[in-house]
């Protein structure tokens, strides 16, 4: 693959570019992360991130976009008209097709768990993510989606926390956008550390507090290092 001028590798023209759609009803929750550094990078490569609010598409009278449960009960639920409206504002031909060449995710506690694995599975297609709210979307979604995905095993407010958890475990595997490739591959959970936690990192001052930092790494032996942090990462 070519590098830039600035040793950051750049697209080659037979990189896959992505293009994930997000839909919320609080896009301005997304601000601060869509400015990261690292979204940048992935922007300025080609991938394209998108929000939209199913509020501005919603089919219904004073832009309603829930309603109260059938059978009664507590909250809200985000109705299945609405969910279809705003995809089909924004994305080609039938929202039930649309999972035919994408993967499109209703982001729910009930999901599979996310992990590294399927986060590299995500990032080689198109993404279309669906945030609920209230008690959830209508269970019809089910028609819409490929994948109900969860981050962990206890319940957040909305979808959109967890949506920027898959964002950002996708983003990270797309060619490029990382600028030191190999922090990547090395990374946390990587298939290269077979599951296992990275090795711990120190840096300036080499003692605070009485706290120092292990001698190997200040030793300049770079093979030893290498050792060291290897044995660390079996450690776990
Ligand atoms: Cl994806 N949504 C909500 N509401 N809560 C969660 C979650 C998702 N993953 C873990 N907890």
């Amino acid at each position: 693959m070519p590098r830039g001028s600035a040793g950051r590798r750049v697209a080659a023209g037979r990189e896959r570019l992505v293009r994930a759609d997000v839909f919320t009803l609080f896009p301005q929750a997304f601000e601060w992360y869509l400015s990261q550094v690292h979204v940048r990078n992935a922007v300025a490569l080609g991938h394209r991130f998108c929000l939209t609010n199913y509020r501005d598409h919603t089919p219904l009278s004073h832009v309603q976009v829930d309603d109260a449960p059938y059978g009664g009960g507590a909250g809200m639920v985000l109705r299945i008209d609405v969910v279809c409206a705003a995809l089909e504002a924004v994305l080609p031909g039938d929202a039930a097709r649309l999972k035919d060449g994408r993967r499109v995710v209703e982001l729910t506690p009930k999901g599979r768990q996310l992990d590294d694995a399927l986060a590299a599975e995500l990032a080689r297609q198109d993404l279309v993510l669906l945030c609920g709210r209230y008690e959830g979307i209508d269970e019809r979604v089910t028609h819409l989606v490929s994948d109900r995905i969860s981050i962990g095993p206890y319940v957040l407010s909305g979808g959109e926390v967890a949506a920027m958890a898959v964002l950002d475990a996708v983003m990270r595997k797309l060619p490029g956008v990382i600028s030191n490739p190999d922090s990547v591959v090395s990374e946390s959970h990587s298939a290269v550390l077979e599951g296992g936690a990275e090795y711990p990192h120190y840096t300036r001052p080499a003692e605070f507090r009485g706290w120092t930092v292990p001698d190997v790494l200040l030793s300049g032996d770079h093979g030893a290092v290498d050792r060291w942090r290897a044995a660390q990462v079996r450690k776990g």
